[in-house]
Order: structure tokens, then sequence, then C-alpha cells
């Protein structure tokens, strides 16, 4: 079979996503760096593939797929026994769960330390806004509790081994340092985080 292809920006949490995933799996993809600084994004050719214009994309063959999560359910799908993604109802539900949050609450919020405090920086955006720095610690007071008392005595998000829920989560964290995102109050968080980041799959998807 032919290899899969997979466009990534690799710095991106997105991207680090799917990467991280594909890695665990042992997946049989090619990584396709699009240049996301250069615009690499808007060519017609990226545009067919998603016309969003956003990566991460995934190719397998004729079929085309967009949205990180999707790509993440699509290769966990594909080795069962890996248990990324568990077939049976109410862990399924629970990885679900923290997929959908990842997606509406805690990307966001790390979103908006990692775009004002890193990728301006990168991109001659200029400073940080001080009014969307206090929304993301308003929102990071929330969410990182809810992240926090969560992982209080445990190893891993749901059950006791990595599924898709620690990967998405955990991903937006991998630029905490330079993207100044407040953990301190969130010992529980740093200790999971850490854990992640020891983690082959991990190392593997380093940028
Ligand atoms: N919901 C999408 C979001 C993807 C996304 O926002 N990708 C960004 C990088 S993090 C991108 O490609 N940006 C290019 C641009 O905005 O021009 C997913 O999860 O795949």
């Amino acid at each position: 079979m032919a290899k899969m292809k997979l466009h990534v920006f690799p710095p991106s949490p997105n991207a680090r996503m799917v990467q991280i995933t594909a890695n665990h799996l042992g997946s049989d993809v090619e990584i396709c760096p699009l240049d996301l600084l250069n615009g690499a994004q808007g060519s017609a050719e990226f545009r067919a593939l998603n016309p969003n214009g956003l990566m991460p994309v995934l190719e397998d063959g004729d079929f085309v797929l967009w949205e990180s999560t999707a790509i993440m359910q699509y290769l966990a799908s594909q080795e069962p026994e890996r248990k990324l993604w568990p077939s049976a109802a109410r862990p399924q539900a629970d990885v679900s769960r923290w997929l959908a949050w990842r997606l509406a609450h805690w990307g966001p919020t790390c979103g908006i330390f990692t775009f004002e405090n890193l990728v301006k920086g990168l991109t001659g955006g200029g400073e940080a806004d001080p009014a969307a720095i206090a929304k993301g610690e308003e929102s990071l007071a929330k969410y990182g509790k809810v992240l926090n008392d969560h992982l209080a005595g445990r190893s891993h998000l749901v059950g006791d081994d990595l599924t898709l829920a620690d990967i998405a989560i955990g991903a937006w964290l991998t630029h905490h340092q330079a993207a100044k995102i407040p953990l301190g109050d969130f010992p529980e968080v740093r200790r999971w985080h850490e854990s992640l980041e020891a983690r082959e799959a991990w190392k593997q998807a380093a940028v």
C-alpha cells in the first residue's frame, strides 16, 4: 500500500497532535512540511486538498482528510489494539469528551498565549496585547483547574493508558515555556505533561 502523506507545519500544536499520534502508532506516513510562514497554505495545490487553507491534512490514496481531531481518530482507528481511540462506548465517549473540550476550551486558551507571546514575535506581529493575555489568564484559571483537578491521582486522562485525549491536550503545552503559559498553579498538569514529553513519540516530534 502507498504511504499516507501528512501535510504539516511541525511547530504547530495542531500538527504535533497528529504527528505524535502517528509516531506512537508507527503509522506509515510521509511527512510533507508545509511552510505556513511563507504562505504555502494559500497555494492552489494546497487549497485543492483543504479549501480552508489550514494544515494538518492527511492524504490516504484518494481519501483526503482535514481537521486534526478527525485525522487522529482515523489513524488510531487503523490500530485498534493500541487503544488510543477505544472502541467500547464509555471509554470512547470519555476520550471524545476531552477531544471536544480541547477544541472548545483548552486549545483556544493555550492558543492565546502561544499567539501573543510566541507567534507574534516570530512573525513581526508586534508586542503581546495585555487585554488578550488577561483573557487568556482568566480562561486558564477556569480550565486549568478542571484539568489539574481531574489529573490528581491519575497517570492519564482516561483510564490507565495513553489515549488521544492525552495527546490532543498535552500537545498544546509543547511551547508552554516560550509561550509563557502560566502553569504555576497546576502541579498535576506539569507532572502529567512531563511524563508525556518523556515518551519516544513526543521526542520524535520535537521541534
Ligand atoms: N480546526 C483545525 C485548525 C487548524 C489550524 O488552525 N491550522 C493553522 C495552524 S495552527 C493553520 O494552518 N493556519 C494557516 C493560516 O491561518 O493561514 C484543525 O484542528 O485541524
